[in-house]
């Protein structure tokens, strides 16, 4: 069977209270009320609890884009994600590739800290995805490999986490891989996650991200393999989160 899509919003460092009123607009839109998606968007840690106490009994869920992998300490700075589930967060993202340049993080952090948002209800959206260079040396498979194999833990489940694939080379840069590159390598992890886990884990949910937008969503979010999508500048704005929606 295939799983339920899910489209995510990754608002990145953007957004002031004022911008609430896009994630009012999406919680309330019959569009999203229509569409067969899990919908979420990925708020800065400032918006989180205001925007999870607007979509309450909304379909639309609420994340956070990192967390620490302890629960409290003297980490300045940091927020943990028994922080984000008691703001009401549902969901986080670990692992991105901002967080694993630009704050070196790698895939042992990023697996402890999947850990530490399992241990708080969270669903752990894990991104891995290969850069142009390795991409060019013909690397990517292997980068994948194991990236899977050092940021997941061994309790996951289709439940409490999500694979965000997303080619470094096409985040932000308004280039998108081509539809063969993106069926080649989520059919590659869902054969590695089936290696690794039981017959369940068919139903966790693989999502492309890297410049999807309302005018290229629909002949991506069709590939096989891929059940949703991690968006990001489109995320901004409520009617273009609501178009990539609206595919389904
Ligand atoms: C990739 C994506 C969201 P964008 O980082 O995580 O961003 O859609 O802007 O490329």
């Amino acid at each position: 069977s295939v799983p339920k899509p899910l489209v995510a919003g990754n608002w990145k460092m953007n957004g002031l209270r004022d911008s609430l009123a896009q994630i009012e607009k999406v919680a309330a839109s019959e569009v999203l009320a229509a569409c067969n998606v899990d919908a979420l968007i990925c708020v800065p840690a400032t918006l989180l609890h205001s925007a999870a106490v607007m979509t309450a009994g909304t379909p639309l869920r609420i994340g956070a884009q990192d967390c620490h992998h302890q629960e409290g300490g003297a980490y300045t700075g940091d927020i943990s994600a028994s922080m984000i589930a008691d703001s009401l967060g549902s969901h986080v993202i670990v692992g991105h590739s901002e967080r694993r340049m630009g704050y070196r993080e790698d895939d042992a952090s990023i697996r402890s800290k999947t850990v530490a948002a399992h241990k708080s209800g969270l669903t752990a959206i894990v991104c891995i995805g290969e850069t142009e260079e390795e991409r060019l040396g013909d690397q990517t498979l292997d980068v994948l490999r194991r990236q899977l194999a050092g940021s997941l833990p061994d309790d996951v489940t289709a439940e409490n986490t999500v694979i965000a694939y997303e080619p470094v080379w096409a985040i932000g840069t308004g280039r998108t891989a081509s539809i063969a590159d993106i069926a080649e390598a989520h059919a590659f992890i869902r054969s590695e996650l089936s290696h690794r886990y039981d017959d369940e884990c068919s139903l966790m949910r693989l999502l492309y991200g890297g410049s999807v937008k309302p005018s290229n969503a629909a002949e991506i979010l069709r590939v096989e393999n891929v059940n949703g999508a991690l968006v990001g500048g489109a995320s901004l704005v409520a009617s273009d989160f609501l178009a990539i929606c609206s595919v389904y």
